[in-house]
């Protein structure tokens, strides 16, 4: 038994091997993105002080007293001149709380701050809050929605699992302290995945919501909608516009919900979102990119066919397998993007690229024509541009 004093250098060394861990960009890639070799944040980079009672005394075998399960669904700002993100650390409880990780290149050296985030409660506690997405507004406010979670109140006894989920509401000028406000209202009886405009809509807030019928299912929910309201704080959303429908045999056939707050480009608003389609071995979670015009913000102007990014190698497996989730990312003034996604509900990750070729993803890369047919079509017609320019050399 390694005595206590040892134990705890042993595990300060580890932890801090993996927080200055140089990562590494995976080449040569597809030209749209760039992996990267290790995961940015990990239930590991939860600090020491969080997990164990650090006093000899009390914790003679440094036993971990309160672990981390994962790290993962994190929002995403640029403060002070570090990447930020806001995760969704989940404790060994199944409890999720929010904390501040930071970075200066974005890329790894991600490091969490001494405490997690104090989240104000409304009059009705959160059982469960998570998936924050971090948006500066054009009024002053840097705004954290997020999804709280309670029990369903008109559950059966025997029924511990029916839960309500809603959008929460924080606002902030420091990102220290939090202001909560009441949750959002709309005529959806459940709502995940709402995400704050960070402009001004006719004068008024703007959100885009995912309408759902149920706590998993989104049912009659019919995909990523759009909605105003006046007033912030007490934010009510009369009525809802489907704006990025569910559609049969795509990857967001089964449900779909945006990710970040989207980006804003001379061709148009870049939206980053994630779809959900069945399979035998239960969800696949992809992510896929529109774009919306810059006017219309209802109006869907391009949409490639498919996903952008879908799980690979270890991103595949996980607490919640064949899942990647997006809802943050960062626009650097020289055009580079930051978009940090987690895997499988378990690690942070980053990939990176540009407005330009995100753009050019967007604009030129084929709709899905929704056919067996229509992609054969597409194929060959990729093909018949190819062999024209083998005949010209
Ligand atoms: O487990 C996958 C994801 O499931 C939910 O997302 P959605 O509401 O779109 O199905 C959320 O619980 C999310 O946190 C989770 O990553």
């Amino acid at each position: 038994m390694m005595s206590f004093s040892v134990r705890l250098t042993a595990l300060e060394q580890a932890q801090q091997l993996l927080i200055s861990r140089n990562n590494e960009r995976q080449m040569p890639g597809n030209g749209i993105f760039d992996r990267y070799r290790y995961p940015v944040l990990t239930a590991a980079h939860a600090p020491l002080e969080w997990r164990y009672d650090l006093h000899p005394a009390s914790n003679p075998y440094l036993m971990e007293r309160y672990g981390v399960n994962g790290v993962f669904n994190a929002g995403a700002i640029r403060w002070n001149n570090k990447y930020v993100l806001m995760a969704r650390v989940e404790s060994v409880d199944r409890k999720s709380f929010f904390a501040l990780a930071e970075s200066d290149n974005g890329i790894d050296g991600f490091r969490f701050r001494e405490y997690p985030v104090m989240i104000p409660e409304t009059e009705d506690p959160d059982t469960n809050v998570y998936d924050m997405r971090l948006v500066q507004h054009e009024d002053g406010y840097v705004y954290g929605l997020f999804c709280t979670e309670r029990k369903d109140p008109a559950a059966a006894t025997y029924d511990q699992s029916a839960a309500i989920a809603a959008c929460g509401i924080v606002r902030s000028e420091d990102l220290e302290r939090w202001e909560r406000l009441p949750d959002l209202e709309t005529p959806s009886p459940q709502q995940r995945n709402v995400v704050l405009h960070p402009e001004f809509v006719q004068g008024k807030y703007a959100f885009y919501t995912r309408p759902q019928d149920g706590f998993i299912s989104a049912g009659t929910g019919g995909g990523i909608g759009f909605g105003l309201c006046d007033d912030i704080t007490c934010a009510v959303i009369a009525a809802e516009k489907i704006m990025d429908p569910k559609i049969y045999h795509t990857v967001y056939e089964l449900k779909n919900g945006l990710g970040p707050a989207p980006l804003k480009t001379p061709q148009g608003w870049l939206h980053l979102a994630h779809g959900v389609r069945n399979t035998a071995a239960g969800l696949r979670y992809v992510l896929y990119l529109f774009m919306t015009d810059l006017e219309d913000l209802t109006r869907v102007i391009h949409k490639p066919a498919g996903y952008f990014m879908a799980p690979e190698g270890e991103e595949r497996v996980g607490d919640v397998s064949n899942v990647l989730f997006c809802n943050g990312w960062i626009a650097a003034e020289d055009g580079k993007v930051f978009i940090y996604y987690a895997s499988s509900d378990t690690r942070m990750h980053v990939a990176t690229s540009t407005i330009g070729q995100l753009v050019d993803y967007v604009v030129n890369t084929p709709a899905d024509g929704l056919r067996s047919a229509a992609t054969v079509s597409t194929v060959c017609s990729i093909i018949d541009r190819n062999k024209k320019r083998q005949e010209y050399k």
